[in-house]
């Protein structure tokens, strides 16, 4: 059994992670899937986009498994961290471009999940938290270090040392997610999203958002030199031509 759904439409592929009776938490098996679904669409030249969200109404994922962790040696403890964070890594490096859809819960390793994806979006029973803390605990998918570069390291602190809670509106304001929508529109909102992206220059927009990625490990000048390279490197490609002259002549570019 799959503890992942996964549906290609066209160039994109829609990933749900289904384990609804532990609100999708994360254990190994779930991670092995999902690692089994990203290499899939990784390897599969006509994707370019994955959207990824929880199956039922009421959890985008609630974490990492709790039940699975209570006996943990520190082996297993850094074996798992490693195999979360392989996972994450995945889908933050490879050239997919990535949406959460979050549904519901996105709770520790669930928040951290969607922090991974280039996209959050949420609907407005969402509600996100880093409750590591108080297990004792810290968020070790990734979100010591991805939630500051996203929200900001004040509310980062915040999120981490109080394991509180938030709405999704709060999660707009603190920049964690990008809109919020009702429920039934949201997977509507993801896929126009990801509409919108697959209709822009496939190698512009690689190199963009690689360049966004990279530059936030580096320092201002260097990425911003890196910058002036790739983006000359564009023009022995065939998509500036494409694209500028698509304006000139009035008409939409065909990538
Ligand atoms: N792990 C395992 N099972 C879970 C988890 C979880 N994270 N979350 C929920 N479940 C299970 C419940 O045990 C319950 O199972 P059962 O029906 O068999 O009792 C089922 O899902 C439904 O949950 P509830 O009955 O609790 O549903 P409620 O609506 O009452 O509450 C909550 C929903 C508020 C989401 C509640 O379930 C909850 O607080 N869950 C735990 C959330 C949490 O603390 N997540 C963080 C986990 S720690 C983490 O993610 C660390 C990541 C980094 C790891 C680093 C590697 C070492």
């Amino acid at each position: 059994m799959s503890f992942i759904e996964l549906e290609k439409k066209g160039a994109y592929a829609l990933v749900k992670i289904n384990r609804p009776d532990a609100l999708n938490a994360l254990n190994d098996d779930v991670l092995r899937d999902l690692r089994a679904a990203i290499n899939d669409l990784s390897s599969d030249r006509a994707i370019r986009g994955v959207i990824l969200t929880g199956a039922g109404e009421k959890a985008f994922c609630a974490g990492a498994d709790i039940v699975k962790m209570k006996d943990f040696s520190s082996d297993d403890a850094e074996e798992f961290a490693r195999r979360g964070h392989k996972t994450m890594n995945m889908i933050a490096n490879s050239d997919l471009l990535s949406i959460a859809a979050i549904n519901g819960f996105a709770l520790g390793g669930g928040m951290e999940l969607a922090l991974a994806c280039d996209i959050r979006i949420a609907s407005k029973n969402a509600k996100l938290a880093l409750p590591e803390t108080g297990l004792g605990i810290l968020p070790g998918f990734g979100g010591t270090q991805r939630l500051p570069r996203i929200a900001g390291m004040g509310n980062a602190l915040e999120m981490i040392l109080t394991g509180e809670q938030i709405d999704a509106t709060r999660a707009l304001e603190m920049r964690l997610v990008n809109r919020v929508v009702e429920q039934a529109e949201l997977l509507p909102l993801a896929e126009s999203l990801m509409q919108k992206m697959l209709e822009k220059g496939p190698e512009a927009q690689k190199q963009a958002r690689w360049l966004v990625h990279s530059g936030m490990e580096q320092p201002l000048t260097a990425a911003l030199e890196r910058e002036i390279i790739v983006f000359s490197e564009l023009f022995s490609g065939k998509e500036p031509s494409l694209g500028l002259s698509a304006f000139v002549e009035k008409k939409k570019p065909q990538f």
